[in-house]
């Protein structure tokens, strides 16, 4: 019998993600919350702390590996849309069928073919294909997940992988013509993979556990206590996971290995040998800027973004918690007088004088000279907020006229 009950489904047949439609079917788990945050980009967005938390791996990248003539050899692609084939994120990486991360409970599905990706490993056996022998891949990653202080169902990761020849591998070894990357009939072991030389393995292992450190260590300073730990991907064999100490706990910031030989072999790189890892930008940032809460990194709060407005990545910022009582925003515009040397801070200085721990923060907004009287006007937005207690309209408006009052005496500013 044909069932006549309707289908239940919070989208409608065609759903649009970044520009584009997709069919759903029984395998569609979107939220719209999840669909809400597409294309938010905060790895990309100016002074957000994982941007910040970006450049410094870049810059790391850039500044380890430069050809002969210093130049840097990692290309980076942090544009890459987050909408992939099951091919992309599973298949190409030689994850099991059967394996627990293709499960509907683990992944956000557009439909049976198409997910948002669970990593930005998805990427790699396409770019190798491509010919690229040294990259990262940084973006939005998303996995269906508890929401708790280090848990988020959207967040972001860098990956990268090194492929290399024969002689790159063993430039720096002497008399290293008899030595090869792999080996013929050879068996797998919890060292190396069935085909590859143990030299070549030690040698590519070694120069990956040195990057990595060197990187914590570019991130956190030379004292950063870490520790490896023996891991299992499907992608990569040998692998690890490193662990850094911080606040009395091992935190696991990234996943790494040896690449898979087959992966190569079926993106056209079979006469190389290489290896990857995986990090997350959110366990950096919130070690490295003493950030408490996951969920801080979706805030829009300016009391959260004002902290990291630094120009320079490296700057040393420690994230001081916004108070949680709300915010009071109100603008203020005045006319400025004329041949004064009126300068912003002024203003600054007096509403602290007048507004003291209630104002959390002050901003010019926008400013413009008039036509014909060529008068200049200013608009600030004050934010209001106490840092024990709600405040109330009435207050934060008794505040602010009193602003307008004591800076019409004092500043000669004409209130519009
Ligand atoms: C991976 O995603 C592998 N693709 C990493 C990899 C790449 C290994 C290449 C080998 C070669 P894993 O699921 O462990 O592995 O995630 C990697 C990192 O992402 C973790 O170490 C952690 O820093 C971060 N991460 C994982 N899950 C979350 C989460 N729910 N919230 C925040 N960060 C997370
Ligand atoms: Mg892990």
């Amino acid at each position: 019998t044909l069932s006549t009950a309707p289908k239940i489904n919070k989208f409608p047949v065609d759903i649009e993600l970044l520009g584009q439609k997709y069919p759903t079917d029984d395998w569609t788990n979107l939220t719209p919350k999840i669909v809400s945050a597409l294309g938010k980009n905060l790895h990309t967005m100016q002074y957000h702390p994982l941007s910040h938390v970006r450049q410094r791996i870049v810059n790391y990248f850039y500044k380890s590996f430069v050809n002969r003539i210093g130049n840097p050899i990692f290309s980076v692609h942090d544009n890459i849309s987050p909408i992939v084939t099951v091919t992309q994120n599973f298949d190409s990486l030689m994850i099991p069928k059967d394996h627990v991360s293709r499960n509907k409970s683990d992944c956000y599905y557009v439909n049976q073919d198409i997910l948002l990706r669970a990593h930005t490993t998805a990427h790699q056996s396409e770019l190798i294909s491509m010919g690229l022998n040294n990259f990262l891949v940084i973006g939005d990653v998303y996995r269906r997940d508890e929401i708790d202080a280090t848990h988020y169902p959207i967040f972001h990761q860098a990956d990268a992988v090194r492929l290399c020849t024969s002689e790159e591998v063993f430039q720096n070894v002497k008399n290293s013509n008899d030595l090869k990357l792999f080996e013929h009939r050879g068996h797998e072991s919890s060292e190396k993979q069935g085909c590859h030389s143990l030299e070549a393995v030690k040698i590519m292992e070694h120069e990956l556990k040195t990057v990595l450190i060197g990187l914590v260590k570019a991130i956190f300073g030379k004292e950063i206590k870490y520790q490896w730990v023996d891991q299992y991907f499907p992608f990569t064999h040998p692998s690890w996971e490193l662990e850094v100490f911080y606040n009395d706990k091992w935190v696991e910031v990234l996943g790494c290995g040896i690449m898979r030989q087959e992966i190569l072999q079926k993106s056209g790189a079979s006469d190389r040998i290489g290896w990857a890892f995986g990090l997350g930008l959110e366990r950096l940032a919130m070690c490295l800027y003493n950030i408490p809460d996951i969920r801080l990194f979706w805030s829009t709060d300016s009391g959260f973004l004002k902290q990291f407005e630094v120009n320079d990545p490296d700057t040393p910022i420690i994230y001081k918690p916004v108070s949680i009582y709300p915010q009071c925003c109100n603008d203020m515009s005045f006319w400025i007088p004329q041949h004064t040397n009126f300068t912003p801070t002024d203003f600054y200085d007096l509403v602290r004088e007048i507004g003291g721990d209630t104002v959390e923060q002050i901003t010019l907004i926008d400013q413009f000279v008039h036509p014909k009287t060529k008068k200049v006007s200013h608009c600030y937005r004050i934010v209001y907020r106490h840092m024990e207690r709600t405040l109330t309209q009435k207050e934060v408006n008794n505040i602010h006229e009193k602003i307008a009052d004591i800076a019409t005496q004092n500043l000669n500013v004409v209130i519009r």
